[in-house]
C-alpha cells in the first residue's frame, strides 16, 4: 500500500457527538471520507449507520498506515493527539484539524471563547444570556454540550460563546476570537498531559491565538495572556475595582456599607442581588461582566442577567434544608481546584463558629489532594470520605474529622448526624464519578434525592 497521503480522503476520528457533527458537515459538502472509533461498540453507532449508509466506519484501535493515507485526521477531543498511530500519519503528510477550527472557518460573527480549569460552564452559560439580555442572537456551544458545528444547521447567529476544554484547545489553531479568555488554571486532566502541568498549562493558553480582546483573572497568574501589545485587554479581579479593572466597591446605604460590583470606582450592582451561592460565583460573575463588557455588550443588559441567573444544577445547588442545614449539590466539583474554590467560596458566608461537613471522593484522576488541606483546616468540621481514592484524600488533609462511608447514602446519613443547625453538607467530590456513578450528573441526583428526602 502507498504511504503517500493523497488530497481526497478525510478521516474522522471518534464517533461521539463531535464526529457525528463532523461527519455531517463533510457529508453536506459531498467530501470523501471515512470515521474511525477505537471502540468496538460506540454509543451512536446504529444511529450513525442508519443515517449515513453510505460512510465506512472502522473500529478498534487506529491503524497508522489507514491514518496515513488520509490528507486530514479530523480529531475528536477525546483522543489524544500524541496517540502514536495519529503522530505516525502526522509525520507521513497528514494535517490535523478539530470540530472547532472547521466552525471558525464557516462563521463570520464574533466568537467569544472561554476556558479554565473550572467554571467554564457557569461564565460560558451566564454571558450567553447576557447576550439575550441585551437582544442579541446567541449560541452557546463546545464543551458545555453543544458541538459547535451544530450551529452551522441554524441561520448564523450574532455572536458564539463558546466553553472550550484544554482537548478542544489542542486541535484549534484558527480561533481567532473576538474575546477570549482563561478564567484559572489549577491541576486537571495529569493524566492526558503525562502528568505535566505545564503541557496542560499550554494547551489551555491556545485560546489566545490570534485573538482581539483578552479578559483577564488578575487573581490567577497563570490567566496572563502572551500576546501582541496591540491586543487589548480587560482585567477583573475581587479586590477594589480601579480604573478598566473589574472589582468591589463599599458603598455606604442607609448608614450600612454594602458591597458592589464595580467598574472604574462606579457601583454596578449589589452583590447580595447575586443568586449563585458562595464567594466564588462573585469572580465568575465579574468574569462574566468582563467578557460582555470586551465583546461591546450594553452593561444594563449584563446587570439584569446576573440578577436573574439562578446557576446550574450540580455547581454548588442549593438542594435542601433539613434541620437547619443547608445541603448543597457541587457534583461538579471533579477536581481540586473546584473543591477548594466550593469550600472557600461557602464557607466565607458562614458564621465564624459554624462549619461545613464535606462529602468527597471518587477517581481522583491521578491527582494530588494536598491543597485540600488549608480550606479544610478552616472551613470543615468532619470530612466523609467515598469511592476509589478515599484513603489517597484522608492521607491529604491527615488533621481533619475522617469519616468514611460505603456508598452515597450512608455518607448523607452520617452527614446529616454530624452537622448543627446554620451549618453546612457539602457534596464537592475533587474526583470525577466513574468509579461508583454513570456520571456526575447521576452522583448528584443521588446525593440531592438522599437530602431531599432526610
Ligand atoms: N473515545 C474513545 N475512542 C474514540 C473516540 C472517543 O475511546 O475513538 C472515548 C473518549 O476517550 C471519551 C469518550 O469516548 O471518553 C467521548 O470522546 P469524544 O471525543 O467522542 O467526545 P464527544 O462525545 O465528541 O464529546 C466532546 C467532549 N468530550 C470530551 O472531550 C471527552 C464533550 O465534553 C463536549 O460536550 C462535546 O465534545 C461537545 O463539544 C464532555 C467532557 O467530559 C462534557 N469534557 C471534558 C471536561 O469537561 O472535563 C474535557
Ligand atoms: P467547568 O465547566 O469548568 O467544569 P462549572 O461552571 O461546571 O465549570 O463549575 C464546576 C465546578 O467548579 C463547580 O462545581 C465549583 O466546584 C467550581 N467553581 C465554580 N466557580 C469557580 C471558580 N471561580 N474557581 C474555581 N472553581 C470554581
Amino acid at each position: 500500500m502507498s504511504l503517500i497521503a493523497t488530497d481526497q480522503l478525510k478521516i474522522v476520528i471518534g464517533l461521539g457527538v463531535t464526529g457525528i457533527s463532523c461527519a455531517q458537515l463533510l457529508a453536506e459538502k459531498g467530501e470523501n471520507f471515512i470515521v474511525v472509533d477505537t471502540r468496538e461498540k460506540p454509543p451512536k453507532l446504529e444511529q450513525f449507520r442508519h443515517d449515513y449508509p453510505q460512510v465506512k466506519v472502522l473500529l478498534g484501535p487506529l491503524d497508522a498506515q489507514l491514518l496515513s493515507t488520509a490528507s486530514e485526521l479530523i480529531l475528536s477531543p477525546g483522543i489524544a493527539k500524541d496517540d502514536p498511530a495519529i503522530v505516525y500519519a502526522l509525520n507521513r503528510g497528514a494535517i490535523l484539524v478539530g470540530d472547532i477550527d472547521l466552525f471558525c472557518r464557516q462563521v463570520s460573527a464574533p466568537i467569544l471563547a472561554i476556558s479554565g480549569s473550572n467554571a467554564k460552564s457557569t461564565v460560558t452559560t451566564l454571558v450567553g444570556e447576557m447576550a439575550k439580555c441585551c437582544h442579541l442572537d446567541v449560541g452557546v456551544g463546545g464543551n458545555i454540550g453543544t458541538p459547535v458545528l451544530d450551529f452551522l444547521q441554524q441561520p448564523e447567529k450574532d455572536v458564539y460563546v463558546l466553553e472550550l476544554s484544554s482537548f478542544q484547545l489542542e486541535t484549534a489553531n484558527d480561533l481567532r476570537a473576538k474575546v477570549a479568555t482563561v478564567l484559572n488554571i489549577t491541576p486537571d486532566h495529569l493524566d492526558r498531559y503525562d502528568n505535566d502541568f505545564q503541557k496542560y498549562y499550554q494547551a489551555k493558553h491556545r485560546i489566545f491565538k490570534g485573538c482581539e480582546n483578552v479578559v483577564e483573572n488578575l487573581d490567577d497568574v497563570l490567566t496572563h495572556p502572551l500576546v501582541a501589545k496591540k491586543v487589548q485587554i480587560y482585567a477583573y479581579h475581587l479586590g477594589v475595582s480601579d480604573f478598566k479593572v473589574f472589582g468591589l466597591l463599599n458603598v455606604q446605604v442607609d448608614g450600612e456599607v454594602q458591597e458592589y460590583l464595580a467598574l472604574a470606582k462606579k457601583p454596578l450592582l449589589a452583590t447580595n442581588k447575586i443568586k449563585l451561592p458562595g464567594r466564588h460565583n462573585i469572580i465568575n460573575a465579574l468574569a462574566a461582566l468582563s467578557i460582555g463588557h470586551a465583546a461591546g455588550f450594553e452593561m444594563q443588559g449584563m446587570l439584569k442577567a446576573i440578577e436573574n441567573f439562578q446557576g446550574l444544577e450540580h455547581r454548588c445547588q442549593w438542594v435542601a434544608n433539613k434541620q437547619g442545614v443547608d445541603y448543597f449539590n457541587d457534583s461538579k466539583g471533579t477536581n481540586v481546584g473546584a473543591t477548594v474554590a466550593a469550600l472557600e467560596g461557602l464557607g466565607a458566608t458562614l458564621a465564624t463558629d459554624k462549619k461545613i461537613v464535606l462529602i468527597a471522593g471518587g477517581d481522583g484522576k491521578g491527582a494530588d489532594f494536598d491543597d485540600l488541606a488549608e480550606p479544610v483546616a478552616l472551613f470543615v468540621k468532619a470530612v466523609i470520605l467515598i469511592g476509589a481514592d478515599a484513603k489517597k484524600i484522608a492521607a491529604s488533609v491527615a488533621g481533619a474529622q475522617i469519616h468514611y462511608a460505603t456508598d452515597m447514602q450512608d455518607a448523607v446519613r452520617q452527614a446529616a448526624a454530624l452537622a448543627s443547625a446554620e451549618e453546612i453538607v457539602l457534596l464537592s467530590p475533587a474526583c470525577a464519578s466513574f468509579d461508583m456513578f454513570t456520571n456526575y450528573e447521576q452522583r448528584g441526583h443521588v446525593f440531592s434525592d438522599l437530602a431531599r428526602k432526610l
